[in-house]
């Protein structure tokens, strides 16, 4: 019995350290300490001896048991410890694979425009500013010179909150950019050069308009400042937008609350392949808002009016997309349609430069 006991001892432990798979050590410790098992079958002897013999052969026989399954625990976790090293080996990701060896997304036509924007708008010396897409009536209406009883105010066209606390001012989604120059020209002593683009609402959905639309404007504050500095501004960045050199602008007259004078501004087109394409001058297209800042505004943003001057302009960001990419239904931009931004997406390696093309 003393040799039997440590001779199985023995021999299981070699096959323990012996294992060399999960598996392999499952069988071995089913044929040790399962029903069937060889220490299972020593531990239902103890059962048949006698009192002294239980007392001398007891100790040994759970001793082997617990040497047994100490094994066998530390064997598994050596084994576990084993498998996950060869797998995180295995599954390791090679950095050095170039990224577009695996296209996935793509850039959506809006954020490229915005990019290209952004780049070209840098190189002239304006920053980006944003702003709450929630705001209050004064930064969005008051402080544009836009009065209350402005068309632009009705029920119909803006998004309200509904009425909160007594007394707090009413909110609404922005309607345009503009408050994003209001609260620059409260915060930021001039001269000024920003452009602000961003999300902006109103209550309207057709062929051609979303409720939600993306919209540029810009600002320039300084001394001095002139139509002439306007015009020139918008050229040069139409130009280097389009890519194209033969880029005519019309400024026609017109009327904002929050410029004085104020003008539309057209660009000429041509017709290429049965398409409307920038450039020329067979035709012309509305592209722009723009004027010089209207005084009551400077004064509304606490700079004096005899000191300061500028101009602003904006735009729609979706539509200028679509008259240079070439697309022709507004509401595809926001679908989410995969085979769309397949087509329209631009790949996020092509960041716009001014050496490169804007439109890469
Ligand atoms: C436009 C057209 C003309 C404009 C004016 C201002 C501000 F804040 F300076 F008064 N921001 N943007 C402006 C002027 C916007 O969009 C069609």
């Amino acid at each position: 019995m003393t040799t039997d006991i440590d001779q199985l001892r023995q021999d299981l432990l070699a096959s323990v350290d012996a294992a060399m798979s999960l598996d392999a050590l499952e069988s071995l410790r089913v044929h040790a300490l399962g029903k069937q098992g060889a220490v299972t079958a020593l531990l239902k002897t103890l059962g048949k001896m006698s009192p002294e013999e239980r007392q001398s052969e007891g100790p040994r026989i759970h001793g082997l048991r617990e040497a047994v399954t100490e094994a066998i625990a530390a064997r598994k976790a050596a084994l576990e410890g084993a498998a996950l090293e060869a797998r995180l080996a295995a599954e390791v990701k090679d950095m050095t694979l170039p990224v577009d060896a695996t296209p996935q997304g793509s850039v959506h036509p809006v954020s490229q425009v915005m990019d290209e924007l952004a780049e070209i708008f840098a190189d002239l010396g304006f920053s980006v500013a944003t702003g709450p897409e929630i705001e209050d009536d004064w930064h969005n209406f008051t402080a544009l010179n836009i009065p209350d009883t402005h068309p632009a105010r009705a029920m119909h066209d803006t998004f309200y909150f509904p009425e909160g606390e007594d007394g707090a001012q009413k909110m609404l989604l922005r309607t345009h950019t503009s408050p994003v120059q209001i609260r620059t020209m409260v915060q930021q002593k001039p001269p000024i050069r920003i452009i602000a683009p961003g999300r902006t609402y109103r209550s309207d959905s057709d062929a051609t308009h979303t409720p939600m639309f993306h919209q540029i404007e810009g600002l320039v504050i300084d001394k001095g400042i002139t139509l002439g500095h306007l015009k020139w501004t918008l050229e040069t960045f139409l130009k280097a937008f389009f890519e194209r050199d033969d880029i005519v602008l019309r400024l026609r007259p017109s009327y904002f609350p929050f410029t004085e004078p104020s003008a539309e501004v057209d660009v000429g087109f041509s017709i290429e392949k049965g398409k409307r394409v920038i450039g020329g001058s067979e035709g012309w297209m509305e592209v722009l808002g723009s004027g010089m800042v209207h005084p009551k505004v400077i004064a509304a943003c606490g700079l004096d009016p005899e000191e300061w001057q500028g101009f602003a302009f904006g735009c729609g960001i979706d539509r200028l997309a679509m008259l240079k990419y070439g697309m022709d239904d507004l509401r595809a931009f926001f679908d989410g349609d995969l085979r769309w931004l397949r087509h329209y997406g631009f790949s996020a390696l092509d960041v716009p430069t001014l050496s490169g093309g804007v439109g890469a």
